[in-house]
């Protein structure tokens, strides 16, 4: 039975992730870890061990205790805060994907780590972006990430490590809040609808950015995980997305279950600058053909959905 560790369990994509993964593989077959010990679920419904990744010998230590056959490297600061504190973005971003790359070498496990359309940039082509295109990012974020997928290939082709990536777009979940990204705006509204009825977006009206319900971004992980590795002519990492959106889409979209909602403008200069370097819509061909992507939440239903749990957790 495949053995899995989670890094960054207790953030967004861990929180969902692990779940999901210990009822398809078994709840000891799933290591989760993260910086710190909290009361969330994933630390309290099955194995959890401390782990800062940028420590090198104790990754690979958890690892190989825990017999770990695959490796999901979620730990990382996502842009807005690391744009804050690029140092610190550069160290936990790429020394702990170095970290994870030796380890899953030394250990011959499969590796997953996600990448992100912020490794797209302002020359990069703006609609339907393909999955091979232009790639100068200017934020450190951005940077890490197009640094990371040329490492995880370079791990892939020295070393035979069996490395697989998504660019996700934002990730849109009700179970966890987000942390310090540029997309979080759109999962701010939605929480804001139901406690509050009105939303001050940082972002502004017209910006048109990719997103997915996190249902669809765990399903993708799993998927890809699975897929049979021969078939695939890309590795890091694979364009995918559910839809593109701008607040006034996603506003509409909550109006009809909240139609009093206001929508409201307080922008953020530092992560509007990064929201107009990434693209508006980028294509996922490449990922439908290779280990047949595909998504079952477009806005309207993923707002159906939202709505009614955010509810839920209100009562
Ligand atoms: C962020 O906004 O930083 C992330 C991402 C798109 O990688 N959600």
């Amino acid at each position: 039975m495949k053995r899995i560790m989670v890094t960054g369990a207790l953030g967004q994509i861990g929180s969902d992730l692990v779940t999901v993964l210990r009822q398809s593989y078994g709840t000891d077959a799933v290591l989760a870890t993260d910086i710190r010990l909290t009361d969330h679920e994933v630390a309290k419904s099955g194995p959890f061990q401390v782990l800062d990744v940028t420590d090198g010998a104790a990754f690979y230590q958890t690892a190989h205790d825990f017999r770990a056959d695959a490796i999901i490297h979620l730990a990382a600061l996502l842009s807005a805060k690391a744009e804050a504190d690029p140092i610190l973005a550069w160290q936990l971003n790429m020394g702990g994907l170095l970290n994870g790359l030796e380890t899953a070498r030394t250990l011959a496990s499969q590796f997953f780590t996600p990448s992100s359309i912020a490794a797209f940039g302002a020359t990069t082509p703006r609609q339907g972006t393909p999955q091979d295109t232009l790639q100068r990012p200017a934020t450190i974020y951005g940077v890490s990430k197009v640094s990371g997928e040329l490492l995880c290939d370079y791990y892939f082709h020295k070393y035979g490590v069996d490395t697989r990536g998504l660019r996700f777009p934002g990730l849109i979940s009700h179970s966890a809040p987000p942390g310090g990204g540029t997309t979080d705006y759109a999962v701010d509204m939605y929480w804001s609808a139901v406690h509050s009825g009105s939303y001050a977006s940082y972002i502004a009206q017209g910006t048109y950015l990719d997103m997915m319900y996190m249902p669809d971004a765990i399903r993708a992980i799993i998927q890809l995980m699975e897929a049979d590795g021969s078939k695939l002519k890309h590795r890091n990492a694979f364009n995918v997305t559910a839809m593109s959106v701008d607040p006034e889409a996603i506003a509409a979209s909550i109006r009809r279950h909240v139609p009093e909602f206001v929508l409201r403008y307080e922008i953020d200069p530092v992560r509007q600058r990064i929201a107009e370097e990434w693209p508006d819509s980028i294509d996922t061909s490449s990922a439908r053909e290779e280990w047949g992507f595909d998504v079952q939440y477009d806005l309207d239903r993923m707002t159906d959905d939202m709505i009614s749990k955010l509810t839920q957790k209100l009562r």
